[in-house]
């Protein structure tokens, strides 16, 4: 892949787009010669880094960061049906040492609840032990067999954040399921990402879960992509596993538990939403580099210049702002392109004329540019780059809003989702409606009760049967 080699394709074609920015901004390189497992780059690592410290950031607040083996015995991974039923599937197994078969075979972790759960049950022996709360970063193996995609379906999912607590009761652990549903709120409203949650049908929720709350964002081709999950666990594992606690009575309890879930799909979501036809827009909270610095340096003042913007430089970053100073030998113009693929926010323009007038060229890569005086430079870059946001924020919520359609029949269920649109209908809860919708419209019933502010709460009559039913996302999910 020659990086010259022609032209990013129009976001408009959006599979083409996203596998052609991946190397062309540099995020991921695809060609490892294992299916499913990918590379990243330096600089796809860095906004890694930067979304992940924002995601640290807002869990240890009440949260705390922990590590568990990669390995799973296989006894301990077998010892819950229904979440062998739903992952049994897609683990890899190691099954040697060296070349001696192993007399235990050991499954490379594609979730770690029966790697974490046996240790909970020597954690926890009384009440006031709880609540736990604990999460971990670290990379899990899940041999998919749909279509893998970089970021989006991975088999080596390289940044899984899990988080795994443990309560007295079941209504506790309700409300811890709605206190991880706000902290992916406020993590998302960060990356300017708009969501939508939902409660998965019974069908499709995790297995060994009483219920799973999804969010799930819709992309520009207008699938929907689940980029978290919240799951409410009840005592089906602390039973399997034996997590139990002394109450205030002396009496042995099963210990009630959540789990919850994000990945790198979470930055799939932020270059898919936010990019253009130039390439990456990166929200200013994560962006590796916030501000550029370009010096236009014509003729005899060269050295002016670069003294002028390496000060310019050295105040933003005193000021604790990401920025970089361009000095390469290169035309302006071809600066420009390479640091508008990178998804730059914000790129200061200095010259000869700027330095005599006072001023810096701001340009934004949401478009437009604004003359910031010198002397109170912090405050005028704070200021446009809280302004790129927003612009940011209102153009994705714009496209989710575009592309969600309340509908109350069928037929304009079908040309909806036809259209590329996400559909929001409602819905009995009844398994036999639910597959007569996904029957006739060939999509997926995503979730009831949705949460978002582009849907209103309502109930209305099931767009099967005519019974009472609740507001139901329908959807072609990734
Ligand atoms: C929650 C964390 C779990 O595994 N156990 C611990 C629970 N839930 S989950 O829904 O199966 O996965 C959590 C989130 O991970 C993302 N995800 C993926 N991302 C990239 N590639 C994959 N193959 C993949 N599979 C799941 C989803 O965003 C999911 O919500
Ligand atoms: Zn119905």
């Amino acid at each position: 892949m020659d990086k010259d080699a022609g032209a990013l394709p129009p976001k408009h074609q959006f599979s083409e787009w996203y596998n052609d920015i991946l190397w062309r901004a540099e995020i991921m390189d695809v060609r490892y010669p294992v299916k499913g497992l990918y590379v990243w780059y330096p600089y796809g690592f860095a906004v890694r880094k930067h979304v992940y410290q924002r995601l640290r950031d807002l869990l240890d607040r009440d949260h705390e960061e922990a590590l568990f083996p990669l390995l799973i015995p296989e006894q301990e991974f077998m010892k819950e049906a229904e979440h062998i039923k739903g992952f049994g599937g897609e683990v890899y197994w190691v099954t040697h040492g060296g070349t001696a078969p192993l007399d235990v075979k050991l499954a490379l972790r594609p979730t770690s609840e029966t790697a974490i759960y046996p240790i909970y049950a020597l954690w926890v022996r009384s009440h006031a032990d709880l609540p736990i709360r604990i999460y971990q970063i670290v990379n899990t193996f899940r041999h998919e067999t749909k279509q893998t995609r970089p970021m989006i379906r991975a088999r080596e999912i390289t940044s899984f954040m899990e988080s795994h607590t443990v309560h007295e009761t079941w209504k506790d652990a309700e409300s811890q399921v709605e206190s991880e549903i706000a902290l992916t709120r406020e993590f998302y409203e960060s990356l300017c990402i708009p969501i939508i949650i939902s409660k998965r049908p019974d069908w499709d929720k995790f297995p060994g879960a009483d219920y799973t709350i999804a969010v799930d964002a819709i992309m520009p081709n207008g699938k929907t992509l689940q980029i978290g999950t919240v799951h409410h666990l009840g005592n089906h594992f602390s039973k399997t596993f034996e997590i139990r606690y002394e109450d205030i009575n002396g009496e042995q309890q099963y210990a009630q538990q959540t789990c919850y879930g994000i990945s790198e799909r979470s930055i799939a979501a932020l270059i898919s939403l936010h990019g253009d036809d130039t390439g990456l827009v990166l929200p200013p909270a994560v962006a590796p580099v916030q501000v550029v610095i370009v010096p236009i340096t014509i003729g005899k003042r060269h050295e002016d210049v670069i003294a002028s913007a390496q000060s310019l430089e050295q105040e933003l970053r005193n000021a604790g702002f990401r920025v970089r100073l361009d000095t390469r030998e290169m035309r302006p113009g071809a600066k420009y392109y390479w640091w508008e693929l990178r998804g730059v926010p914000l790129r200061l323009e200095l010259g000869p004329r700027d330095i005599d007038g006072g001023t810096v060229m701001a340009v934004r890569r949401t478009g437009g540019k604004v003359a910031l005086g010198r002397v109170d430079i912090k405050a005028g870059v704070s200021r446009v780059l809280a302004e790129i946001a927003d612009a940011m924020r209102v153009k994705a919520e714009e496209h989710t809003k575009g592309r969600l359609c309340i509908v109350d029949t069928i037929g304009a269920l079908t040309s909806a989702l036809n259209e590329g649109n996400v559909a929001v209908v409602h819905w009995c809860n009844e398994r036999a409606c639910g597959d007569a919708i996904e029957d006739k419209t060939n999509a997926s019933v995503l979730g009831t009760d949705v949460r978002s502010v582009y849907v209103p709460a309502t109930e209305g009559a099931c767009i099967i049967c005519g019974k009472p039913g609740k507001a139901t996302l329908v959807g072609r999910a990734y």
